[in-house]
């Protein structure tokens, strides 16, 4: 129950033209509403509240080939890299709550401009490996990992608003965990560049405890890197987490979803978190929203040092009569 000090510092990203549908903007604060930060001091933790996010409005947009909202998403991730770098200097570990996952592209830029070369724990029903080139939907969204490894550059053609991307991820510094909807393209990439990826199949066979006993060693080989976690919610299933604009049955159960977010805790190693797609507009019940912000909000206490144990702190002592 060793307890560790830490600084967390929060950054609003109520950003949604990563994907079509609208709500996911409203995920920041409905996800502070659920007292994020109260429940983070109470843990322990020195937390900053950096605000929302302001974003351009990009009025003119029109597609590029058949990605959407390109300039959008180009302008409000150089946005999110200049805030992660801010925080990072600031020394505290980042979280990013979105918004849709084409934030992941600002988040990990901006960790990675601040600290170097990082290990990338990619938790999602998705891989979000899609080029432009090969995406189905031209949804950004599904597309971040491919401007970020080093090892798909040359698959990039030039975007709008693109230019200030540069790749700062090797595929053999990437994890997934909890894929079970993957494209063609994108599954041809994992192989192509051997990306190590734990489906929900992997799961199914070896046990949430092997996957993320392997993940570490397989990321610690390499040197031990700061981590970045980018946590989308749809990983977990729906039915506990069905707030999400693309649901995927078979998911993770929450047990599951919390505990990897324990076991990366106890590597003391998580430098930044992400925590995208949480859409309060989707859910159809009152409840289905509140579960799905609750089991957000979990899964970032647990990158923080809640253990489901219990936890007290070093200075606890027993009240005497
Ligand atoms: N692979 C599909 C579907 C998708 C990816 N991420 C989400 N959905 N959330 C795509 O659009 O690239
Ligand atoms: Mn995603
Ligand atoms: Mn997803």
């Amino acid at each position: 129950y060793h307890e560790l000090q830490r600084s967390v510092g929060i950054i609003g990203a109520p950003f949604s033209k990563g994907q079509p549908r609208g709500g996911v903007e409203g995920g920041p604060d409905r996800i502070r509403a659920a007292g994020l930060l109260s429940r983070l001091q109470h843990l322990g933790c020195a937390v900053k509240d950096y605000g929302n996010l302001m974003f351009e409005d990009v009025t003119v947009d029109e597609p590029v080939g058949t990605v959407k909202g390109v300039r959008a998403v180009g302008s409000a991730n150089q946005r999110l890299s200049e805030a992660v770098q801010g925080v990072k200097r600031d020394g505290h570990t980042a979280v990013m709550l979105g918004g849709d996952h084409s934030l992941a592209i600002g988040s990990i830029h901006g960790h990675s401009a601040a600290v170097g070369e990082l290990s990338v724990v990619w938790v999602d029903a998705h891989a979000d490996i899609n080029t432009p080139l090969t995406s189905y939907t031209g949804n950004l969204h599904g597309q971040p990992m491919s401007y970020l490894l080093h090892e798909l550059h040359s698959k990039i053609p030039v975007l709008p608003n693109f230019s200030w991307i540069k790749p700062c991820v090797s595929a053999r510094d990437l994890v997934y965990i909890g894929l079970r909807d993957v494209d063609p393209a994108e599954h041809y990439i994992l192989k192509l560049l051997g990306v190590k990826a734990f489906s929900m199949s992997e799961m199914d066979r070896l046990g949430v405890a092997r996957v993320m006993e392997e993940t570490c060693e397989y990321l610690s080989a390499r040197g031990r890197k700061p981590i970045h976690l980018s946590y989308d919610i749809d990983a977990i299933d729906p039915s506990v987490t069905p707030a999400t604009g693309t649901p995927v049955v078979g998911g993770l159960t929450y047990r599951e979803g919390v505990y990897i977010t324990e076991h990366l805790c106890q590597t003391g190693l998580l430098s930044a978190v992400d925590l995208v797609e949480v859409n309060p507009l989707r859910g159809q019940t009152e409840e289905d929203i509140q579960s799905t912000v609750r089991t957000a909000v979990d899964l970032l206490l647990s990158c923080f040092g809640r253990l489901r144990e219990g936890n007290h702190s070093l200075d606890y002592s027993l009240p005497v009569p």
